[in-house]
């Protein structure tokens, strides 16, 4: 069976031995094996029973990036707080698609408060052998304008983050939330992390490059729809101030999230918006 639902998880099996497990809990991508080895960071002190947002994997950002003082909605928004729909398996040969939907009638009154919009949601996740792809279709069913934020928030597993970099963010502009959201421009090639990183960098390249490691190990990403790509490890201090994150785990996690935050999409009533990304291992 290549697409099999158990306990509000949905896990997809590839001929080739790839698999990806999906949590119903935000429609959120927990486990990746490719080419015979888990490619995302979940923390063992991830909470997976409904209560938060998991720690970890392509927790998925909507309607809002972060928090906006003018929509009471928990940061990053209620699509990673929800449990969604399973839609069932879409193709099942060279690759595995399954959908997942979430609508505005699925929400808490006080989500409903926040954020009115009448939506749908479906999102599409895309399994072979060395990639994985996530798609996020957000339709407008509301007779006026909706804007919103939305993003990948995509934790890469990683042997020592020491060895990680980011390749395609050179010249850049980017907000850095270390330093009050100051901007600057990226003048490296490749961007690495010795330090708390919290960067978002705009109008990003549609094709990155993370080197896993310094023995040539990379995942390609390639994003669609997407403008911005957002940079984070948490580090030391953030680690520690994280309950569902463990103290040592910044060394073994690269987030590499690919997004429109840096400016609201502007989507028309009764209009279609989409975007997402493709993994791929190299
Ligand atoms: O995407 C980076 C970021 O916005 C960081 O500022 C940090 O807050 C991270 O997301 C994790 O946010 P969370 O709400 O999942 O703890």
């Amino acid at each position: 069976m290549p697409a099999q639902e158990e306990n509000k998880v949905v896990t997809l099996t590839h001929a080739s031995g790839s698999s990806v497990k999906v949590s119903l809990f935000g429609a959120t991508v927990i486990s990746w094996i490719a080419k015979d080895e888990e490619r995302l960071f979940v923390s063992q002190n991830a909470i997976l029973d409904g209560s938060k947002a998991i720690r970890g994997g392509i927790p998925l950002v909507f309607p809002i990036f972060g928090t906006k003082s003018h929509i009471a909605l928990p940061q990053h928004g209620f699509a990673r707080n929800s449990y969604w729909d399973y839609l069932g398996v879409l193709t099942d040969n060279d690759e595995v698609k399954v959908r997942f939907g979430l609508k505005d009638n699925q929400l808490t009154k006080e989500q409903r408060q926040a954020w009115s919009h009448s939506f749908r949601l479906t999102y599409t996740v895309t399994l072979t052998a060395t990639s994985l792809k996530t798609f996020l279709t957000v339709k407008n069913e509301d007779s006026d304008t909706m804007e919103f934020n939305t993003l990948l928030h995509t934790y890469f597993r990683v042997k020592d983050v020491a060895q990680v970099s980011v390749l395609g963010l050179k010249s850049l502009t980017f907000a850095d939330k270390v330093a009050n959201g100051e901007t600057s421009i990226e003048s490296r090639d490749a961007v690495t992390v010795a330090g708390e990183v919290d960067r978002v960098y705009q109008n990003a390249p549609d094709h990155l490059q993370v080197n896993t490691d310094n023995q040539g190990h990379q995942i390609l990403i390639h994003k669609e729809g997407m403008k911005d790509t957002v940079v984070w490890n948490p580090w030391i201090e953030k680690a520690k101030g994280m309950g569902d994150f463990g103290d040592e785990e910044y060394h073994n996690m690269i987030c590499v999230e690919v997004g429109s935050v840096a400016q609201w999409v502007q989507l028309k009533s009764g209009q279609t918006w989409q975007g997402g990304q493709t993994l791929a291992v190299v």
